[in-house]
């Protein structure tokens, strides 16, 4: 995908700093966090949105889960996490590439704005 920011950040065009990464994915900080804990993780494959999940693709999924688990308990977050997805324009989706927002640091609420 040529102008996808987030293909962009995974082949380093644009410059970030991964907090990790694997064969599948990287995470990196949100430049906008909404919380004391905001990373973002993204596949490398190119999926625009939860909505273009299939079969084929449909195993990155768990991976991201995965990978959210295991930087939980790096991080220390012992207490708890939230994992988003916001999926095309009325899920509040502004980067089309799937992404998911693993946050913590303090009290989520509920219902989401
Ligand atoms: P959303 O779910 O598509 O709205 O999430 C996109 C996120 O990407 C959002 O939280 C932005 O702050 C974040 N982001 C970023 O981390 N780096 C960028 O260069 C851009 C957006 I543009």
């Amino acid at each position: 995908m040529n102008n996808c920011l987030f293909c962009k950040i995974v082949s380093g065009e644009i410059p970030s700093k991964f907090v990790y990464e694997d064969e599948k994915v990287v995470v990196f900080e949100d430049i906008h966090p909404q919380a004391p804990v905001h990373l973002l993780i993204v596949p490398k494959i190119h999926i625009a949105s939860a909505d273009d999940i299939d079969e084929e693709n449909a195993q990155i999924i768990g991976h991201i889960f995965l990978v959210a688990k295991k930087l939980a308990k790096d991080i220390g977050l012992k207490k708890g996490y939230r994992i988003v997805n916001n999926c095309k324009e009325l899920g509040g989706q502004s980067v089309d590439h799937i992404h998911f927002h693993l946050l913590s640091g303090r009290q989520m609420l509920w219902p989401a704005g």
